[in-house]
Order: C-alpha cells, then sequence, then structure tokens
C-alpha cells in the first residue's frame, strides 16, 4: 500500500486510527491532504477525467464545475441516520437508534474492503476560525474526491487543521465511503458518546460532508449540553442602523426555508443606513461571555445553499459569491457551459436536466429541487468583517421561523426566554426538498433541528431553558413567517431583502422605542409600527400577515399537544406549563 505522507508531527491518536480504517477498508492508496491550491487543482482535473465533475464555461464561471449524483442519492435521509448511544432514551422518541456495537457490528462488514482499487483520503479541518477557542478539529476519511473538494470548500482544511491538533490534540474522527451507493445499503451513524461518526452509502451534502450536519450539529450539540453552551442549525447575520451601531442576530428555519437568503439580504433601505451582512447561514455554535450576552461563531467557510429561486432579485449576493471557485450540484446545463435552475430568472437555450438528458423535455425540473452550490464564504459580498472574529459575535436576537401557510403572523415577539423557547420546541414547518421524503407536509421542527439534535429532544428543551438561566444579557427571542398565503395560494409578504423590515422592528423592540400589541402567542406589531416606506403593499394585505386568530390557534392545539407528548417523559415541566399558559389565554 502507497501512502503519500505530507504531514511530519503525526499525532498518535490520529496516526492510529488511520492505520485502523485502512486496515479495515484496504485502499490502494492513502492521500493526506493539506488543502492546498495544487492539491485542489490536481482533484478537480482527476474528477474531470474520471467525469465526476463538468466544467462550467471558463470564462463566465471561472474554476466552477457540475456534479451529477448518483439520481438515488440527492438529499439527506434521515431514516438512514442514526444516534447510536447506549440507551436508546438518550437518543430520544425523534431519533432513529441503534446501540453502538450492534450498529457497528451491522455497518463494518460494509466498510471492510471497500476502498479496495481506490484512494483513501485523510481530510483534517477545523470548523470554527483558525485559533478560535471554539473551534473544534474534525478529520474525514474519505474516498470520494468530490467530498474532499467540498470540504476544502466549506471548511478550514489541511495541513491548518493538523497545525492547530498538534500532537496530542483532540479530534472528532469521521469515516466515509460512497460505497457502492445503493439506498438499501446507506447508513449515517453517530456515537455521541465516543464523538465518532460512520457515513456509508451516500455522497451526497449532509450525509457526506461530515463536518457540517454530522459533526457541527449532532455531536457538537451533545458536546454543548455537557459542557453549557449552544450547537443551533441558524444563520448569524449583522444589521448596521444609520448611527453604524452593529447588532446581531441569529436565526434558526428549517432546511430551504430561508436561511443564506436572509443571511445575505441586500436591504432596499440601505439609503436609509440600514446594512445587512453575512456571518454565517446555515449553523452556529454560541458560548456564554464574560459580559453574560451570547456570543456566537460560524462553524463553517463556505456556503451549501440552495439553488433553486437564486436570481439577481432574490440573493444576488450567493450568485457572486458562487460565480467562481465553486462546485454546483444536479443543477441544469446550457450548451455554453451557463448553469441553469428553475428560478434564476434568466434566459435559456437547449439545456441538459441535472440527470444528464440532453434535450430536457420540460416534464420534470430541469435543476433537482436539492440542487445546490457550494461557494467560499470569503466570496460573499456581503460577508461581515466580522464573520472570522475568534470570540464571535454578541447575539441579541434569536429568531425562529418555518413555513407556515396560515395562521402564524409575520412576526411575533415572545414574552421571556421560557416562552421563547417554548415556541421553538414547538414550531412546525412545511417539509422541502432538503431531505428525502414528502415535501410540503407540515411537520414538528423544534428549533429547526429535529434532524440535527443528537440527544434526547426532551433534554434539548430543558437544555434551552437552562441556557436562559445562565445568560444574564439573554437576547430577545422572536418568531417569523415569510410564507403565509392568501386565498390564491400565493404569498402575501414578498420576502427577501423586505425582511429587514422586520430586523428594523426587533431592533426597536429591542431598544425599547415601540410599543406592541399582547396577544395571546406573543407581541404583534401593529401595522403603522413597521417601517414600510418605499414598499408598495396594501394595508389589508399587512394587516392580513399581522393577524393572530385565536381559533386557528386553538384547532391545532391537540396537535401541539400530541407533538408534546410524543417527546415523553424527559420533557420538562417548564414547556408544559407554557402549554397551559397558552391554552388559558387563547380561550381567554
Ligand atoms: P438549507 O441550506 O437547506 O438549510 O436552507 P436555507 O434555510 O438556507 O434556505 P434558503 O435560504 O436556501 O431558501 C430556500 C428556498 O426558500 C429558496 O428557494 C428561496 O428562494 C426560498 N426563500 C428564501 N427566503 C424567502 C422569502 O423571504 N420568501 C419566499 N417566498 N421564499 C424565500
Ligand atoms: C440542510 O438540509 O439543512 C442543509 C443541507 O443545510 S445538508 O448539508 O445536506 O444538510
Ligand atoms: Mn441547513
Amino acid at each position: 500500500m502507497k501512502s503519500v505522507l505530507r504531514s511530519e508531527a503525526l499525532n498518535q491518536k490520529l496516526a492510529q486510527w488511520v492505520e485502523e480504517s485502512a486496515a479495515l477498508m484496504k485502499p490502494d492508496r492513502i492521500f493526506w491532504c493539506d488543502g492546498s491550491e495544487t492539491e485542489y487543482k490536481s482533484l478537480v482535473s482527476t474528477m474531470l477525467d474520471g467525469g465526476d465533475l463538468v466544467p462550467l464555461n471558463q470564462d463566465e464561471y471561472p474554476n466552477c464545475y457540475l456534479h451529477r449524483s448518483n439520481p438515488n442519492d440527492v438529499a439527506r435521509v434521515e431514516k438512514c441516520t442514526f444516534i447510536c448511544t447506549t440507551n436508546e432514551i438518550d437518543a430520544g422518541p425523534t431519533n432513529n437508534w441503534m446501540a453502538p456495537e450492534a450498529a457497528k457490528a451491522k455497518v463494518r462488514p460494509l466498510f471492510e474492503g471497500c476502498m479496495q482499487g481506490r484512494t483513501m483520503y485523510v481530510v483534517p479541518y477545523v470548523m470554527g476560525p483558525v485559533g478560535s477557542p471554539i473551534s473544534k478539529v474534525g478529520v474525514e476519511i474519505t474516498d470520494s474526491p468530490y467530498v474532499v473538494a467540498s470540504m476544502r470548500i466549506m471548511t478550514r482544511m489541511g495541513q491548518t487543521a493538523l497545525d492547530q491538533l498538534g500532537e496530542d490534540g483532540d479530534f472528532v474522527p469521521g469515516l466515509h465511503s460512497t460505497g457502492d451507493c445503493n439506498p438499501d445499503r446507506r447508513y449515517i451513524l453517530h456515537f455521541p458518546e465516543e464523538r465518532l461518526i460512520w457515513s456509508y452509502g451516500s455522497g451526497y451534502g449532509g450525509n457526506a460532508l461530515l463536518g457540517k450536519k454530522c459533526l457541527a450539529l449532532r455531536i457538537a450539540s451533545t458536546m454543548a449540553k455537557d459542557e453549557g453552551w449552544m450547537a443551533e442549525h441558524m444563520l448569524i447575520l449583522e444589521l448596521e442602523d444609520p448611527t453604524g451601531e452593529l447588532t446581531y442576530f441569529a436565526a434558526a428555519f428549517p432546511s430551504a426555508c430561508g436561511k443564506t437568503n436572509l443571511a445575505m439580504l441586500i436591504s432596499p433601505l440601505e439609503d436609509q443606513g440600514y446594512k445587512v451582512r453575512t456571518v454565517g447561514d446555515d449553523i452556529a455554535w454560541m458560548e456564554i461571555g464574560e459580559d453574560g450576552r451570547l456570543w456566537a461563531i460560524n462553524p463553517e467557510a463556505g456556503f451549501f445553499g440552495v439553488v433553486p429561486g437564486t436570481s439577481v432579485h432574490t440573493n444576488p449576493n450567493a450568485l457572486i459569491a458562487s460565480h467562481s471557485n465553486s462546485i454546483y450540484t444536479n443543477v441544469a446545463l446550457c450548451d455554453d457551459g451557463i448553469p441553469w435552475w428553475e428560478g434564476k430568472d434568466e434566459e435559456h437555450g437547449v439545456l441538459t436536466d441535472w440527470l444528464g438528458n440532453h434535450p430536457w423535455d420540460g416534464s420534470a425540473p430541469a435543476a433537482h429541487p436539492n440542487s445546490r452550490f457550494t461557494a467560499p464564504a470569503t466570496q460573499c459580498p456581503s460577508i461581515s468583517p466580522h464573520w472570522e472574529d475568534k470570540c464571535g459575535v454578541p447575539i441579541s436576537g434569536i429568531i425562529f421561523g418555518g413555513r407556515r401557510n396560515k395562521t402564524v403572523p409575520l412576526v411575533s415577539e415572545a414574552f421571556n426566554w421560557e416562552h421563547g423557547t417554548y415556541l421553538g420546541a414547538t414550531m412546525a414547518s412545511r417539509t422541502t426538498a432538503a431531505a428525502e421524503g414528502k415535501s410540503d407536509v407540515l411537520r414538528f421542527d423544534p428549533m429547526a433541528m429535529l434532524p440535527f439534535c443528537g440527544y434526547n429532544m426532551g433534554d434539548y428543551f430543558g437544555h434551552w431553558l437552562n441556557m436562559g438561566q445562565r445568560i444574564s444579557q439573554p437576547p430577545k427571542l422572536f418568531f417569523v413567517n415569510w410564507f403565509r398565503t392568501g386565498d390564491d395560494g400565493k404569498y402575501l409578504w414578498p420576502g427577501y431583502g423586505e425582511n429587514v423590515r422586520i430586523l428594523i422592528w426587533m431592533l426597536a423592540r429591542m431598544r425599547g422605542q415601540v410599543e406592541a400589541q399582547r396577544t395571546a402567542v406573543g407581541f404583534v406589531p401593529t401595522a403603522e409600527t413597521l417601517h414600510m416606506e418605499g414598499l408598495d403593499l396594501p394595508n389589508e394585505i399587512l394587516e392580513e400577515l399581522l393577524k393572530v386568530d385565536p381559533a386557528e390557534w386553538i384547532a391545532e392545539l391537540p396537535e401541539v399537544e400530541q407533538h408534546l407528548n410524543h417527546i415523553g417523559d424527559r420533557l420538562p415541566a417548564e414547556i408544559r406549563q407554557q402549554f397551559e399558559a397558552v391554552k388559558v389565554r387563547l380561550h381567554a
């Protein structure tokens, strides 16, 4: 076996694990990734030769490539995702569970010899700014060059990570093989007790880029509970006001419900001094600072963003970020090498669809609904100068939200942290193409963490309540809904850039500058307190967007109660009390 060793200072634990992994999977070669430009170029050229990548038009999209995944492998697969704790109760009722030894016994045979004839890449990476006390080192072993190239964009990958790891440092190991990409032999296993990840049989996104959902959310959420911090499925954004003051928000929306778009929005009120900048678009790690505030870092270094719906009108910053040095997965292609997707709002000639059919016959979407761009964060025009601050940024507001076509108002503010925790715990949203399964069905997705919490959801709510007691200057908690529809099924709120108006209202609330209506479900703005200048929205539509109809909320109570019952014995009493209190208020 040939080993291409580039690293001198070998960490004992790493050396041993690499050796064991090689013995198990029997690769022809071991390749240690240094993260360099030269290495990236050579990976790309290997993939171009093997047909793993197709070049885009290099004049228009320099250093950009298209990857077509296996058509059976286009999204996260929640049914194949397991939390392997000794006791089933610790994984809780919302996670699939296997006992650690049973899980390993089942999946180890799949890994045996799976890299014969292939290269085993060792991919060291840092989640979080290099040198930040909050950052963590992970190492992924994979046989997919696409994963390696993607990890180089999404994380601080290579020698930097080995340097941060040092000889005695600890890291989260993640074993990955695309295997034969058979959906019946697909497993994404997490061992939170030993901080280990095994992923077999998928090469796609959150299943395969192990730094993202597996480490930065499922494993990290467990570490965060044990150590007293938070790992959340949240964007982080910076709002500058006319005086130049910066305020930071974190927001949790379920997959494909608008985090990237909110984080990168272009404010239509820039000439009045309201600007938004991006710190992160998917994950936040938050710790209590010495000042008693909550400080957040973005553990990622790139964006793995939903492509469909991205246009000059919706998210120009994402278009620019992904115009060079980016990988597109499962988009359609024009004959001149320009990528195309639904909602791009651009003319196109004859297309090759995401499956490679040429010409596209128009009978199904040309780009897969979960097609993605993988782009370096530094290329985003709206990236904040503070995005890599080692201590993070101080969070003043936390926002929850989801896709609700009725009932839930455009924005509301929780009465306090406990009430906000209840709002997050009972949030529901229509499902999207980001995970395999039926789209557009309403499901409860607490704090947008249903697919990503590495432990018992009841304990997770308990952890939120506990954090609230420990944060002496807690952020205010809000709830938004950009997706309310009218009788014609069309969205009532224009969304995207206009969402800044809602952030401005939140800012005014934090500063005690504006009164709000006290409703049964939280404080809601009156139409005249929203900054609507320059937006031509009929007042009756705004009233409709802000409406809280107790009858609609009462009708949902049985489902909310069922959801809370499903969480089981570990549901904190405070959450149950919040539910009872809402019930009383709604009936009052
Ligand atoms: P993940 O990467 O899966 O976690 O998704 P995300 O939460 O970052 O969602 P993203 O911002 O990529 O948006 C998903 C889809 O929702 C895209 O098609 C967007 O165009 C659409 N979307 C985002 N924001 C808005 C909005 O304010 N209004 C409307 N109507 N659609 C939106
Ligand atoms: C999500 O589904 O929330 C994503 C995409 O951000 S994935 O990385 O596949 O999880
Ligand atoms: Mn996400």
